[in-house]
């Protein structure tokens, strides 16, 4: 049925966009990342799709949420909200603008022993029963400690390590605490597209409906997406996939014919197209100086299964899977490799480290990737340095085991802009410069959504690199929305960092570990000083669960590492459950034109590194002016707290903010 439909889209003469494209009714309730889009101009990827929350839609089933706290349903949700049904139950959205094709964030109930189970949602449009999805539970649902577990009944994964619910070590204690299964339930969500065959109107209406006899005891809706897929991309000049026995009906693996195809391409310098279809490859195609184009992301799909190998591979892995690498920087590295309008589909349901199944991988230099669409992947595109001047647009990550996209050991000048990033297992867009440094690359103009573990942005060491424009939602537990962190063995920061123009909302998680709350800026000195020169400019924090703000070493080397030289000016805080800045480290930061508003509590926690000797806090805040604003408490940057008053709380009481509103031009 849905390759059915997905033809019909993909051979659809590409309509012009209609006028009342451009009309929005006012029950269509568009928002990115569960805001008013207006809040978040010029932030974050321009995507294809509009979006809409089940919670602000037309439902007789049951609001769940809004709910920060993780391990439950809502708090993975966007906007930490959807719509629960039951079976009979429906919601209902109406199109803001045309749309031939929907996406679907959903989550069903885990099988009773693991594994995941399929439930059907039908979808009607305009009252009509259009088609029944099958949704299914076997991509969400993980367990227990890092790095997880598929089985909801499991003990835990290791009883020798502290766990913060008995505040203990398992094994170390009598009599044993008591573990609830199933322990630390995680990652609740996944996606799924739908063509629709047809081209909709806005204010046409689709209702996604549990059937009443759906065998799923609930179906939660998070949200929807809808958008016009524009007519397949055809070039008849390049190297046809299908010439070389490629089958795009998905029933013949067709991995020696793209390498056949590839190695034609290459002999006589032309590109590699992929028409529209589904193409069965369930290994690695390995890339070098080569095009590939597909037909666009919603037409062209490579898919692939998951495959245990008999062998372990040189490179650790224990299964291998559908993935486009490059060659390893060992062995020479990628270069001018040119990737483009496909999707990848692959179909990873554990999280093993040493595997590498992801959806890009390998070093790439003087390569670009755009218009992938990257599904059921370990991590999107992990690459592995060094290498060098890689470009990533326009393409979207969803529901990933760990990471979305990881520039890994010695990656420079290399940009990803204009990516969506959502449901990912770990970071959604990293620099870790393990071994060799990061330098001179931008993420720019991305988003990111509900990554259901570790940050939205992360930084783990470099020199002069750029975080701009990007919108990062929703974090949940063990990160932030962005985060500069000595971790993870990495190459000392240095140089220049500049975290620009972005903007966090529903960030500044519990730190479950830590027992306190994170900043939605989260810097973190844990394996060394951090000294570089951070400049934090223009940044919004909007609905920060707590702080906005943080500055922090860990307790064991509170007085071994510092942080300083970091700079904030010109950023806008707009709600805070606790303080607008959190410091626990030893160090300095500057501020410039720092406005708050809706501060839960004290404007500056200062704790320092915890001596509280009369000289007052390790941590001096250096006040340029014009920090304005506040809250409950008084200005947030009282003169009373600089420059190093100790104003140490733990837990300060959590004071939720109203939601985020227009700021008026800047003071
Ligand atoms: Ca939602």
């Amino acid at each position: 049925m849905c390759r059915t439909s997905r033809f019909v889209l993909c051979l659809t003469v590409s309509y012009a966009l209609p006028l009342y494209a451009v009309s929005v009714t006012h029950t269509a309730s568009v928002t990115r990342a569960a805001l008013d889009p207006s809040l978040v101009a010029d932030r974050g990827a321009n995507a294809h799709f509009v979006e809409q929350e089940a919670e602000n839609a037309v439902t007789d089933g049951t609001i769940i949420g809004p709910d920060r706290t993780a391990y439950t349903l809502p708090a993975e949700a966007s906007g930490r909200a959807a719509v629960q049904l039951l079976p009979g139950q429906y919601v209902e959205f109406t199109l803001p603008k045309a749309a031939n094709a929907i996406t679907v964030r959903y989550s069903i109930p885990d099988s009773p022993t693991g594994g995941g189970t399929t439930a059907p949602l039908n979808v009607s449009v305009k009252g009509r029963s259009l088609v029944t999805m099958t949704l299914t539970s076997q991509y969400s649902w993980l367990y227990n400690q890092y790095p997880f577990s598929n089985d909801p009944n499991a003990d835990l994964l290791f009883p020798d390590q502290y766990i913060t619910e008995c505040a203990c070590v398992p094994s170390a204690t009598t009599p044993p605490p008591i573990i609830t299964k199933p322990f630390r339930p995680n990652h609740f969500y996944d996606e799924q597209r739908l063509p629709l065959g047809h081209t909709y109107r806005a204010g046409d209406k689709i209702r996604l409906t549990a059937p009443a006899s759906s065998n799923a005891a609930w179906t939660v809706i998070d949200l929807l997406d809808s958008e016009q897929v524009g007519s397949p991309h055809r070039d008849e000049s390049a190297v046809n996939v299908q010439l070389f026995g490629a089958d795009p009906t998905g029933q013949r693996d067709s991995a020696d014919a793209f390498d056949k195809a590839i190695a034609f391409a290459k002999l006589w310098h032309r590109e590699v197209y992929l028409p529209p279809g589904t193409y069965q490859v369930n290994r690695h195609i390995v890339v070098d100086n080569v095009t590939i184009e597909g037909a666009g992301n919603w037409c062209t799909i490579v898919k692939g299964h998951q495959v245990t190998l008999s062998t372990p591979l040189p490179d650790g892995s224990v299964h291998t899977g559908v993935g486009f690498y490059g060659k390893y920087a060992a062995d020479g590295g990628s270069s001018n490799v040119h990737l483009s309008g496909f999707a990848i589909e692959g179909d990873v349901r554990e999280r093993i480290d040493s595997d590498q199944v992801n959806g890009i991988g390998g070093a790439l230099s003087n390569s670009t990737i755009e218009g992938l669409y990257i599904h059921h992947t370990k991590v999107g595109m992990w690459l592995d340095g060094p290498m060098s001047n890689l470009r990533v647009h326009n393409n979207i990550i969803v529901d990933q085991i760990a990471d979305g996209i990881n520039f890994h050991t010695g990656v420079t000048d290399s940009v990803v802009a204009n990516t969506f990033v959502r449901n990912t297992g770990d970071d959604a867009l990293a620099m870790w410069s393990d071994k060799i440094e990061d330098a001179n690359n931008t993420f720019d103009h991305n988003t990111v959504q509900t990554p259901v573990l570790a940050n939205g942005i992360a930084l783990y060491g470099g020199t002069d690199n750029t975080i701009s424009s990007n919108l990062v939602a929703d974090p949940i537990r063990e990160g932030s929305g962005l985060q500069v962190g000595s971790r993870f063995g990495a190459q000392p920061f240095t140089g220049s960092l500049w975290i620009t123009n972005n903007t966090t909302v529903r960030s500044g998680p519990f730190e479950l570990n830590w027992n306190i709350g994170l900043g939605a800026i989260w810097i973190f000195a844990l394996e060394g000083s951090i000294n570089a020169d951070i400049q934090v400019v223009g940044n919004s924090f909007l609905d920060n669960t707590y702080n906005a703000i943080m500055l922090v070493s860990d307790f064991p080397v509170k007085d071994l590492y510092t942080i300083t030289n970091v700079h904030f000016k010109d950023d806008r805080v707009d709600g805070t459950g606790t303080s607008a800045v959190s410091a626990r480290v030893a160090g300095s930061a500057s501020f410039e034109n720092v406005d708050a508003r809706n501060v839960g509590a004290v404007g500056v926690n200062n704790c320092g590194s915890f001596h509280f000797t009369p000289a007052g806090s390790e941590f001096t805040l250096v006040d340029l002016g014009s920090n304005d604003g506040g809250g409950t408490t008084g200005p947030w940057l009282a003169p009373w707290e600089l420059p190093n008053t100790i104003t140490c709380d733990d837990r300060p009481p959590v004071v939720p903010p109203p939601p985020p509103s227009p700021w008026a031009t800047p003071e």
